[in-house]
This record gives structure tokens, C-alpha cells and sequence, in this order.
């Protein structure tokens, strides 16, 4: 620990001429570069309760575990001030918002300057990926957030490791976040791509403020990516066991808030026989091609910062044993007696609640007792499901890619594609219903290609090319399917009963890879023919299962046209490929 910008905070040059420039800019009272130790966390957990930014939880119902209350506008991401810095502003393409780096750069050094006055600068050295991986990348977050220091232990592997994985490279993500005071006008999260930078300022929502999980693991890591010939993704990656012992591994994009944690750690309904799920990730994937010419994918991060309302003993068992210990909670409402309670618990809510922004609530008021998009930040090690090979240098082999949305109508239960090309095309006009994860209006359909419209950072089109690219170098490319949870039927109740059953829909993508089920042929793709969904033990009337696996014609010309007027507005870069697969789905819908 050190006052003085100058000194050598650590052995590494470039990170030690960098800690001088962000502490001559911001102007911190002190500097403690992180360890990640133990004893360190214990030190600023003990900071954190003195000055309020944790409320300890009841020790013996929830030992570890802290609740942090944030400021009530700073809640979720902000994408109408999240910007993609490029030299060119056609790099950065339709779908983000683009700002130049020298306005981004003197803009928010403004901001930042002298704004860690009287406050504390951590320094914060991280690795995503497994520690041993050739895959692994050293990140450096520097921030004036204690509660971001501690979550960063959680999230990422933090500390004296990735120093001495960085060793005297210059060669790491740099990213710079000042709280600010915190108010939306001067909020912004500028990613620099080119310098492998990343700036964010007044907010301490922690998809604006941990910088290894959105900035850099998606934003920067897909344009990364694309350079050096891997993939970047917004991915759970999970392991499936069948009752003979085999495990194969898929990996599925979903929106934000559409249920990829509970799909990664999934309980098997019993009356499927003896399947076991292992978490690999349940946000993001690193993929790339093995020498074995089948795509391999690691989870960079290291914890879990989940969505609180929903889970529950029903919809996710593990998720809810995973969160009994040595986690942090935000926004969250508090019992009387310190523990937890969030809408969609399996416990009725106590009385004597006091909601996410610290004041007694009652049922009547109205008003959410936790904030929609109030989450959990969870260990890895947490997890009872943690798969044994999520430390694996090399990852796992990926047998089935997965595209998701939240889709009142139209979309399927599950559709399998019938070529990589029309699996690019599903995952890059898929569409979903907005949730609270970020900030806006909820529950409206928009255009959310492979769940990376508001991560990806460079031209969409681009990023479709790339995908194009990778599928024609992967030997023994994964199946690539659509799935939706989320169908209602006319009286708005959902269809599919969801949860672990949709392991049922896993074991048949499993079943049309070994060729044990021919599905049924639609215009737009794959549908498991009539009794080749296992729904032993599943109470479902044929009813639903009919409107489950409806294609129906007028929803899909509607489909198709939104889905064209989407692919218009990319531009010149849209591959014609693209374009040409959906004339061709266009044609076959017609008749
Ligand atoms: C997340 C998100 O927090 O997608 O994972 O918003
Ligand atoms: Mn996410």
C-alpha cells in the first residue's frame, strides 16, 4: 500500500506508469494495489460495513454474506450512454453508439480529474480465464469503488496471481472507473478498442463499473476476438451427463435476464433417468477452434453475478443453496432477522420487510420489495453443480450452440437449424422481450442478434462475417438450434412449464446429434416430430405441447419481415450470405 503515484507499486513498468497517470489525473488520497488475499478481502469488508456501503446479513442464516444498497437511479446497464470509441465510426457500426477517442478520452478525463480526492484508488490486476490457460487475459481495473474491489474478487481470479501472470508485460486491459457522484448526466462507459481501454464514470452498477465482465469479456474481447480468430460470446456453457455415463458440453445465448444461470445449473427431473448438470459458465464463453477441429470454449470469469427475483428452490435449486454463504447482495429487501427476500422466493414475504432502497415495505404498497434487477454475486466455488473441468486450461468441446429468447409468440420451443449459415441467421435476427438488466422500457420485442446486441464492440456485420468465417474453419462445427421458454398461450400463461424440464429439449438436441430422431421439416427449420420430446413423467396436455411447437405461417411472415427490415439497417457490411438465407426462408414460407 502507498500514497505516492511515483513510487514502484509494482514490478511491472507499464502498469506502474500507468497507476502514476490515472493518480496525477484522479487524484486519490491513497493507492492500495489488491492481493486478492483473504486477509485483504476481511480488511475491506470490515471498511465497507463501517462506512455503510455493506449491511452485514445474519451470520448464522447467511455467514459471509453482506447487502449493498445502490444509489436508486443506478440499477442496471445503461446503453444510451455506453459507446464503442473507434477512430472510424463505421467500426463501431448501427448497433452501438459511437463517441471519437479524443472527445471520449477529454470528456471523461474532465470528469475523472481530481475526483478521487480524499478517496481511496484500488488497484486491481485480474486474470479471466483459468489460471494455466493459453486463453487466459490480464486485466488491470483501477477504481475508487471499494464495493467494486470486493466484487472483483469474486468475479475474477484478482490479485498477486495475475500480476505474476502479467510478469513486465505491457500487454493488459486497462480500465479506468471513477464513481463520480453519481449522478446520470455524467455517466459514460467508453470502451477503446484499439488501445484495449476501457473509461467508465458515475455509476457503480456492476455491468458499468466490474470492467472484466461486459467491457472487457464481451466488448472488447469480441473485437479481440475477431483479430486474433476466436469468439466472444454472451454464453452459459454447460455440461450434460446421460444416465450411460457420457457428458457432452453446449453453449447457449440468452438476453440478459432470460434465464442463463438457471439453465447452467439446472436439476434434472427425476423421471428422465439418472442425468447429471455441470456448470462450465452461466454468462459468458471464450470459443475457439481445438487442433481436433471442434470449437472448445472456456468461462473467463470466476463467479456469478446473477438476477435475485426468481430464483428459488423451484427454478433454481443449486443457485439457491450456492447464494447460502459467502456472497454479496444488491438490492435485495432484508428481513427483520438480517436474511434475504426477493419476489419469486419460494417464502411468502415476512412481515417487517425492508426493501431495496432501506425503507419498510408491505405487500399493499404496491411497489417491488427487491429491485427487479437485483442480483447475487456468488464464488464459482459456490456452485454444487460447478462442473470439475471449469478450470480446464483448454475448456471444454462444444456439441451444440444455443440461440434464446424471450418470445410471447412465434418462436418455437426449439428449432434446429439446417446449416451453419441458417444457424447465423437465426442467432443474428433472433429476438426478445427487454428486461430490467438494463435500464428502459421492458417487455419489448427488439432485434437482439446472438444476445450481443448491447455487448458487442465492432460492426455487427462484421461480427456476422466473423461468425461466417469461424463456421467454415470448424471441422466438426457444434448443431446449431433456437429455443424458446417463453411461450404464452391465449390467456397469457406460459405453455412450457420450463425450469429443469427443459433438460428435455437438451436431450433431444442430443438425440438429432446422434441421429437417434429425424424431427419434423418446417419452412424455418427443425421441430421435433410427434413423440420424440421425452416427457416421461410430465404433466402437459397435448393442447400445449401442440401450441409449444406451433410454426406458424402469419406469425413467421411477421417474423421475417422484422427480422429483414433488421438486416437492412446494418448496411454495407451485412454479408450477402446472410441476406440470401433469408430470401431463401422468405421463398420456402411462401410455398
Ligand atoms: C448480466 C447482463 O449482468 O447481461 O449478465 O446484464
Ligand atoms: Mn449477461
Amino acid at each position: 500500500m502507498s500514497s505516492d503515484p511515483d513510487k514502484h507499486l509494482t514490478s511491472n513498468p507499464a502498469l506502474n506508469a500507468w497507476i502514476g497517470d490515472v493518480a496525477r489525473l484522479t487524484s486519490p488520497e491513497k493507492i492500495v494495489i489488491c492481493d486478492g488475499s483473504a486477509a485483504e478481502r476481511d480488511r475491506l469488508t470490515t471498511e465497507a460495513v463501517a462506512s455503510g456501503v455493506l449491511i452485514p446479513l445474519n451470520p448464522q442464516k447467511r455467514p459471509g454474506c453482506y447487502l449493498h444498497r445502490s444509489n436508486p437511479n443506478d440499477v442496471a446497464r445503461t446503453e444510451e450512454v455506453t459507446f464503442v470509441c473507434t477512430p472510424n465510426k463505421d467500426d463501431a457500426g448501427v448497433t452501438n453508439h459511437w463517441m471519437a477517442p479524443d472527445e471520449a478520452y477529454n470528456k471523461l478525463g474532465a470528469l475523472l480529474k481530481d475526483s478521487m480526492r480524499g478517496r481511496t484508488m484500488y488497484v486491481i490486476p485480474y486474470v479471466m480465464g483459468p489460471l494455466g490457460s493459453p486463453f487466459a487475459k490480464v486485466g488491470v481495473e483501477i477504481t475508487d469503488s471499494i464495493y467494486v474491489a470486493l466484487s472483483m474478487r469474486i468475479m475474477t481470479r484478482m490479485g498477486r496471481a495475475a500480476l505474476a501472470l502479467l510478469g513486465e508485460s505491457e500487454h493488459f486491459n486497462r480500465g479506468l472507473h471513477g464513481t463520480l457522484d453519481l449522478d446520470p448526466q455524467r455517466r459514460f462507459i467508453c470502451h477503446f478498442p484499439q488501445d484495449n481501454a476501457i473509461w467508465s464514470v458515475g455509476s457503480g452498477y456492476g455491468g458499468n463499473a466490474l470492467l472484466s465482465k461486459k467491457c472487457f469479456a464481451l466488448r472488447i474481447a469480441s473485437w479481440l476476438g475477431r483479430t486474433e480468430g476466436w469468439m466472444a460470446e454472451h454464453m452459459l456453457i454447460v455440461g450434460l451427463r446421460n444416465p450411460q455415463g457420457e457428458t457432452r458440453y453446449i453453449a447457449a445465448a440468452f438476453p440478459s435476464a432470460c434465464g442463463k444461470t438457471n439453465l447452467a445449473m439446472l436439476l434434472p427431473p427425476q423421471a428422465l433417468g439418472d442425468w447429471k448438470v455441470f456448470t462450465v459458465g452461466d454468462d459468458i464463453g471464450w470459443l475457439r477452434i481445438g487442433p481436433d477441429g471442434r470449437l472448445w470454449a472456456i468461462n473467463p470469469e470466476n463467479g456469478y453475478f446473477g438476477v435475485a427475483p426468481g430464483t428459488s428452490a423451484r427454478s433454481n435449486p443449486n443457485a439457491m443453496r450456492m447464494v447460502g454463504h459467502d456472497s454479496l447482495f444488491t438490492n435485495v429487501a432484508m428481513t427483520p432477522d438480517g436474511d434475504i427476500w426477493w419476489e419469486g422466493m419460494d417464502a411468502p414475504p415476512p412481515a417487517g420487510l425492508i426493501d431495496w432502497r432501506g425503507k419498510p415495505w408491505t405487500a399493499g404498497s404496491g411497489a417491488k420489495a427487491a429491485h427487479p434487477n437485483s442480483r447475487f454475486t456468488t464464488p464459482m466455488t459456490n456452485n454444487p453443480a460447478l462442473s470439475p473441468h471449469a478450470e480446464d486450461p483448454e475448456g471444454v468441446p462444444i456439441s451444440a450452440i444455443i440461440f434464446g429468447g424471450r418470445r410471447a409468440t412465434t418462436m418455437p420451443l426449439v428449432l434446429e437449424s439446417t446449416s451453419w449459415v441458417h444457424g447465423v441467421l437465426m442467432g443474428a435476427t433472433m429476438g426478445s422481450e427487454t428486461t430490467a438488466a438494463a435500464a428502459g422500457q421492458v417487455g419489448v420485442v427488439r432485434r437482439d442478434p446472438m444476445a450481443m446486441l448491447p455487448f458487442c464492440g465492432y460492426n455487427i456485420g462484421d461480427y456476422f462475417r466473423h461468425w461466417l468465417a469461424m463456421g467454415a474453419k470448424i471441422s466438426h462445427p457444434p448443431r446449431i438450434f433456437m429455443v424458446n421458454w417463453f411461450r404464452k398461450d391465449g390467456n397469457g400463461n406460459f405453455v412450457w412449464p420450463g425450469y429443469g424440464e427443459n433438460l428435455r429439449v437438451l436431450k433431444w438436441m442430443l438425440d438429432r446429434i446422434d441421429g437417434k430422431v429425424s424431427g419434423r421439416e418446417t419452412p424455418v427449420g427443425i421441430v421435433p416430430a410427434p413423440g420424440e420430446l421425452d416427457l416421461n413423467g410430465l404433466e402437459i396436455s397435448p393442447r400445449q405441447l401442440e401450441q409449444a411447437l406451433a410454426v406458424n405461417p402469419d406469425e413467421w411472415r411477421v417474423e421475417l419481415e422484422s427480422a429483414a427490415q433488421f438486416l437492412q439497417s446494418i448496411g454495407a457490411t451485412l454479408p450477402a450470405e446472410l441476406t440470401e438465407k433469408h430470401r431463401e426462408l422468405s421463398r420456402r414460407l411462401a410455398g
